[in-house]
């Protein structure tokens, strides 16, 4: 195997024995034969696509297999193995649907043309592609090809929440197969690459909004909120990854069976949306990031549904309470799957519950959010005022990941040492760095305002818009607002390439630069952008605000 798609990379160069995450040499393999698949499908696709031939169930297909592919999202070779076999089967299909049209398909690559009968054969493809990374010998390629990989990868994720809310757009379907292909092609440059780069931030900026739409239009613009993050003396289930729709199929599932529901990481943000709010069921958020969830689970006693990444490989007296659906899975947890009508059955999870007993309090008191675009237009005039007043000088942009390095103690720190008249945007899991630390408010505008999920980075980047057009600026780089940025897995990414094509410059981004940027790629983006890594909070405060 070889994998460094994420933050935590093992030696900062890559995993190659076992991934730092917990996935196996096995899964890691399934995951690349994974991509090669969809690679080899949407190679066929695209020639369906000059003959203005769609293929709806091939778009879905690949949105799904990405996400499966993202960290800690899947870590089931039962599951790839099935899922490949189903891509073979489709590809089959569509090959046939474009020969019958009078198609021809001649010199189809590798991808497109492989096929395996067992499961073992599966397997031993795997295995051949499984450092199929490596396998592209010039690096800054190599970097620029997986770099896109892992936008498309975090896109995909995006999409395919907005899919479960009934909102898609086919632009963003044939987006994703053009920038897959294209990591097939030798012929492409480097620029032609850092271009197409570029092009998956503005397809991250339409995603984004695309899920933005999706959720506020069928919960309400999520609104000031103050989220208990005590317990009740109810049995519980305890809802995980950034599905919405999930959520309110469980929230209507528990209503008057005497389960209570709780957030757990990044479903967080659910909280601020109107519609949620009418569950008298819906308790409040239990613990904390991603990482940190063995110990939380431990307490919360109760089952656990994930509907996204990011899973820790559980404890095995776990595995029997943990629920999976959407794009994840986890050998020995059980699946919940979406009817044809994308309706899913939690009775199973919800009488899990009832027999269990209630979580054990491991925090109590409140945290504030619902901070996204619409809300913060509501206070536009307060805000615009501190801004002029001087009572706010800076905002902080601290969106994205957290992740259990050490190093990563430095947001707290940093969040602690912000003068008191600087406000800090969040969106992710990041924020648990900060966001029980009460940093106070600035008249009545509290210090941290946090968005919602990582997807609301949007919500951010429509606020800076937005205080560029006030202000009356030509560019959004001359707001008093800095980013400082932790990432982690591949949403970040997206997150990452969309905030460049929206011209914001000089991101910080922590806690380490990705390492499959290879130093010429990271001397594109330092260069055009100005991105550059953490040092120390002193010096990065210094020079933030000197
Ligand atoms: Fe390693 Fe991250 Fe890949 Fe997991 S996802 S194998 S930790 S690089
Ligand atoms: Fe967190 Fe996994 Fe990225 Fe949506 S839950 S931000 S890491």
């Amino acid at each position: 195997m070889f994998c460094y798609q994420c933050q935590e990379a093992a030696k900062g160069t890559g995993c190659t024995i076992k991934g730092v995450c917990g996935k196996p040499e096995e899964v890691a393999n399934l995951q690349d034969l994974m991509i090669y698949t969809l690679k080899g499908i949407s190679v066929v696709a695209q020639e369906g696509a000059k003959a203005d031939i769609k293929f709806k169930k091939a778009d879905h297909y690949t949105m799904n297999g990405l996400f499966m592919t993202i960290t800690n999202a899947n870590f089931d070779d039962a599951m790839f193995i099935e899922k490949i076999k189903e891509g073979l089967a489709l590809r089959e299909e569509m090959k046939k649907e474009l020969s019958d049209k009078g198609v021809v398909l001649n010199d189809l690559h590798d991808t497109a043309t492989w096929s395996a009968e067992s499961d073992a054969a599966i397997k031993a493809k795997a295995d051949s592609v499984g450092v199929g990374v490596l396998a592209t010998e010039n690096e800054d390629v190599r970097s620029l090809r997986e770099l896109i990989i892992y936008g498309v990868k975090g896109m995909a994720a995006y999409a395919e929440h907005a899919y479960n809310l009934g909102k898609e757009n086919d632009e963003i379907y044939r987006f994703i197969a053009k920038a897959l292909v294209a990591t097939l092609d030798d012929t492409l440059s480097a620029d032609e690459l850092v271009a197409l780069t570029l092009e998956t931030g503005k397809y991250g900026v339409d995603v984004m909004a695309l899920l933005d739409g999706a959720n506020t239009g069928a919960y309400g613009n999520p609104e000031i909120t103050e989220v208990n993050i005590g317990v009740r003396n109810n049995p519980a289930v305890l809802i995980s990854g950034h599905d919405l729709k999930d959520l309110e199929q469980l929230l209507k599932q528990t209503q008057g069976s005497g389960v209570d529901v709780y957030t757990h990481g990044e479903m967080l943000p659910a909280h601020y949306y109107p519609a949620f709010k009418k569950y008298d069921n819906f308790v409040g958020n239990y613990g904390n990031a991603w990482w940190k969830q063995k110990e939380e689970f431990e307490t919360f006693n109760g089952p656990i549904l994930f509907t996204t990444n990011c899973i820790v490989p559980p404890k095995a007296e776990h595995i029997e309470r943990i629920y999976t659906t959407g794009a994840t899975g986890y050998p020995g947890c059980k699946v919940i799957v979406a009817d044809e009508k994308g309706v899913k059955d939690f009775s199973e999870v919800i009488e899990h519950a009832k027999r269990l007993s209630a979580p054990t309090e491991i925090e109590t008191g409140k945290i504030v959010g619902g901070f996204a675009h619409a809300q913060v237009f509501a206070l536009a005039d307060k805000v615009v005022e501190a801004v002029k007043s001087g009572a706010i000088k800076k905002f902080f942009v601290m969106a994205g990941c957290d992740g259990r390095m050490k190093s990563r103690d430095y947001y707290t720190e940093f969040a602690a040492k912000l003068p008191k008249d600087t406000v800090i945007l969040t969106a992710g899991c990041a924020k648990y760095r900060y966001n029980k630390l009460n940093l106070g408010d600035i008249a009545g505008i509290p210090r941290v305002l946090d968005a919602g999920q990582c997807n609301d980075s949007y919500s951010l980047a429509v606020i800076a818009l937005k205080l560029k057009e006030v202000f009356e600026l030509n560019d959004i780089n001359e707001l008093p607002i800095a980013y400082n940025i932790a990432w982690y897995e591949q949403k970040a990414v997206i997150v990452l390439l969309a905030l460049l094509y929206l011209g914001v410059k000089n991101i910080k981004l922590g806690p380490t630069l990705p390492v499959f940027l290879s130093p010429n790629v990271a001397k594109i983006l330092v260069e055009t952008f100005g991105i550059n890594g953490i040092n120390n909070v002193d010096e990065d405060l210094e020079q933030f605000l000197g």
